[in-house]
C-alpha cells in the first residue's frame, strides 16, 4: 500500500524545507500545500519537487482544511498521513502508524505526551476541552482528539464526510470514526517546538475555538434534546436578566420598582434549569443508544 503525506503549509519558510527532508524516506508520495503564504514557502518547497515529492498552491489563503483537503485531493495513495509543516511532529513514527493500520486499526492518532510543555498553554487547554468533548461524544476514551499528525486509509475520509472549515475540523473527524465504529489507535509521540514563529492569536483563535465547541455540540447533539435544551436555555438566561435588573434597582434605589421581578426570575431560573437538564439526560442516553446499537450492528457484520 502506498503512503501519501499531506503538508498544509502557510508562511513556514524557516520549517518547511526540514519537514520534507525528514520525511522523505518514510513514504511514497508528499503533498505540500501552500496556503497563499506571502513568504518563500512556495519557493523552497518547489525546490524540492520531484517523482515523489509535489508542491501545489492556493492564490489565496484557505485555512489549514481547506489546505488539507487540497491535499487529500491531488494524493494518490492509499494510505494518507497528516502533519503539520513546523518541525513540530517527528517522522520517525511513521512506520509505527502504518503497523498500526495494518494490525486493523482505521484511524492512527499521534498523541502528543512526549515533551508536551512544547505545547502552547493556550493549545493545551483548547485540546483538554475538545479532548473531553469527544470522549462524551463518542463514548471512547480519546487522549489528543484535535492532533495533527494523523493517518487513515483514504476511502474512509470519503465515508466520513466531516463538514469543517476551521478549528473543529480534527475533533470532528475524530468523533465521527469514533461514532461509525472505526478502530481509533492512540500512538503516544514526542512533540517537538516548533521552528518558526507561531501564528496563534488568543483572542482570534479562543474566538475560533469557542464557535468550533459550539458548532460540535449543535451537530453532535441530539435533535429531541436540542428541542428541549434550547428553549431551557433561553428561559434560563431571561431569569437570570430579571434577576441582575432587580439587584440593580435594589442597589440604586433602595427599593424595588418591580417587586414581583426576583419572583419571576427565581421561577424562570428553575424552570430553565430543569428544561435544560432535561434536555442533557435525553442526549446522554440517546449516545448511548447509539452506541449499543453500533455494537449490536458490529457483531452482525462479525458474525457474517
Ligand atoms: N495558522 C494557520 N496554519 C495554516 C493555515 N494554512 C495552513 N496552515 C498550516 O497548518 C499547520 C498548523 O498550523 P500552526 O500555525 O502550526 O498551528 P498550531 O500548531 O495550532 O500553533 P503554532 O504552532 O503555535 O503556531 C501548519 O503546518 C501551518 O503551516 C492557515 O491559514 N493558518
Ligand atoms: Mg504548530
Amino acid at each position: 500500500m502506498t503512503t501519501s503525506l499531506i503538508i498544509p503549509a502557510f508562511n513556514e519558510e524557516e520549517a518547511i524545507g526540514l519537514v520534507i527532508e525528514e520525511y522523505y524516506p518514510f513514504v511514497d508520495e508528499i503533498i505540500v500545500v501552500d496556503d497563499g503564504s506571502k513568504d518563500k514557502t512556495y519557493e523552497i518547497a518547489s525546490h524540492y519537487q520531484d517523482a515523489k515529492v509535489h508542491v501545489f498552491q492556493h492564490t489565496q489563503n484557505q485555512g489549514k482544511v481547506g489546505a488539507l483537503l487540497t491535499g487529500v485531493r491531488k494524493s494518490t495513495g492509499e494510505i494518507i498521513v497528516f502533519t503539520d509543516a513546523d518541525c513540530t511532529y517527528p517522522a520517525r513514527y511513521i512506520p509505527v502508524f502504518l503497523s498500526e493500520l495494518n494490525r486493523g486499526a482505521d484511524l492512527v492518532l499521534g498523541v502528543r505526551n512526549i515533551e508536551a510543555h512544547n505545547i502552547p498553554l493556550f493549545n493545551r487547554i483548547g485540546n483538554a476541552v475538545f479532548s473531553t468533548m469527544a470522549t462524551y461524544i463518542s463514548g471512547k476514551y480519546i487522549s489528543d482528539g484535535q492532533t495533527g499528525y494523523r493517518a487513515f486509509r483514504k476511502e474512509m475520509m470519503d465515508e466520513l464526510l466531516v463538514s469543517a472549515k476551521s478549528l473543529e475540523f480534527e475533533t470532528k473527524m475524530t468523533v465521527r470514526a469514533a461514532k461509525l465504529g472505526y478502530v481509533i489507535s492512540e500512538v503516544p509521540i514526542e512533540y517537538r517546538e516548533r521552528v518558526g514563529t507561531s501564528k496563534l492569536h488568543p483572542i482570534r483563535d479562543g474566538y475560533r475555538m469557542f464557535r468550533a465547541l459550539l458548532s460540535i455540540a449543535w451537530h453532535e447533539t441530539s435533535p429531541l434534546a436540542k428541542m428541549i435544551s434550547v428553549p431551557g436555555l433561553f428561559l434560563l438566561l431571561a431569569g437570570i436578566g430579571f434577576g441582575l435588573i432587580s439587584v440593580q434597582e435594589r442597589l440604586l434605589n433602595y427599593y424595588l420598582i418591580h417587586e414581583y421581578y426576583p419572583l419571576i426570575s427565581v421561577f424562570l431560573m428553575l424552570f430553565g434549569i430543569q428544561l435544560t437538564s432535561i434536555g442533557l439526560i435525553i442526549d446522554y442516553l440517546s449516545k448511548k443508544m447509539d452506541r449499543i446499537e453500533e455494537r449490536i450492528r458490529q457483531s452482525f457484520i462479525k458474525k457474517e
